[in-house]
């Protein structure tokens, strides 16, 4: 018996050594370890062996079996690290190779005003300012000094939420925040999403953007506003770019006025663009009312104020000479193709 087990010894331990693949391994395993196994067999054997010689031979036999398992899987080891080094050299890749090309999208119209008038302002030291959507009324109306009793805030023209929790119809309600809860000077815009009860048309949309600017400081006047606006206006839309106000009404601003701006497209004098006008509406705009300032905790005998506000899309829509604003909404691929 115990020359068998010698003999089981040298052969399988050669076999193991000398196997050169993982199906000749598993053969072998089979032929040693499996059921009807060389190893398996002495086992069953027993029987005939001699109760004192048992626990000797049984002990050999146990040893050998751990001998083989170990062997077997340092050799499965080796096989499969074998297999992997030669599937990395096969698979390597040629990272000189050109790539696919990736269709990246572009930047929608109305962001790309937003930033470029969000990198004007920022260049004359504006910070930028947001807020919520979901807006309450209060700061979206009461405290821009527009009354309980002001149409802009009948139900046909603004979707509310409750009584008094409504979506802001105008980004100035991040201001009177901002005046609230910081000391002059401020310097800011607000870009963002504004919300009006209007029927969609070709220059009308229920959802559209806004940036209104503020500056409040000692003695803000109409000429530095005008300044400031010019210089926007020529950086925005050309540097021969001239501007001109008219007198306006707004119920946050006294006085109030409403900016145009030449035609970036004949230069004044009169085309398509500006319907033979010479001039563009730009935006509205005036010294922020006494009453603003007060309702936001700034005292107006100390301090004043200007600010103006005006539509992203219907700057967007002359800058790209786009002549349906339902085209910005709509995310058809070849019209937002083309920016
Ligand atoms: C406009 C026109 C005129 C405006 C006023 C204020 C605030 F907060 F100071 F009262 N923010 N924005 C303003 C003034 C907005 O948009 C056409």
């Amino acid at each position: 018996m115990k020359d068998k087990i010698a003999e089981i010894k040298k052969n399988s331990i050669e076999e193991i050594t000398n196997c050169k693949n993982l199906k000749d391994l598993n053969e072998l395993r089979v032929k040693y370890l499996g059921k009807k196994g060389e190893l398996t067999i002495i086992l069953r054997g027993m029987g005939t062996v001699s109760p004192e010689e048992r626990p000797i031979i049984g002990s050999l036999v146990n040893e050998l079996r751990e001998e083989i398992v170990n062997l077997i899987q340092e050799k499965e080891k080796e096989f499969k690290n074998q297999e992997l080094l030669k599937r990395l050299e096969s698979e390597s890749i040629d990272v000189t190779e050109p790539s696919k090309k990736v269709d990246l999208g572009t930047l929608h119209p109305i962001t790309r005003t937003i930033e470029e008038v969000e990198e004007i302002f920022l260049g004359m030291g504006y910070q930028i300012a947001d807020g919520p959507e979901v807006e309450k009324a209060i700061y979206n109306f009461d405290k821009l000094n527009t009354p309980p009793d002001h149409p802009a805030r009948d139900v046909q023209d603004t979707f509310y939420i409750t009584d008094d929790i409504v979506l802001r119809s105008q980004t100035s309600p991040v201001q009177a925040r901002v005046m609230e809860n910081q000391k002059p000077p401020i310097k800011i815009i607000c870009p963002g999403a504004v919300y009006r009860s209007d029927s969609v048309d070709a220059t009308h949309s229920p959802v559209f953007h806004q940036v209104e600017g503020l500056v409040v400081d000692k003695n803000i006047s109409m000429a530095d506003l005008k300044g400031t606006l010019e210089m926007f206006a020529q950086k925005c839309l050309g540097e021969n770019t001239k501007i001109r106000f008219r007198p306006h009404h707004f119920p946050f601003t006294e006085p109030s006025a409403e900016a145009d701006v030449s035609c970036f497209v004949c230069g004044g004098k009169g085309c398509r663009v500006c319907k033979g006008e010479g001039w563009i509406e730009l935006l509205g705009c005036g010294e922020v009312h006494p009453n603003v300032l007060k309702n936001c905790g700034i005292d107006p005998e100390v301090y004043s104020g200007f600010a103006f506000g005006f539509g992203v899309e219907r700057i967007a829509m002359a800058k790209y000479g786009i002549e349906d604003m339902r085209l910005l909404f709509e995310n058809d691929i070849r019209f937002l193709k083309q920016f």
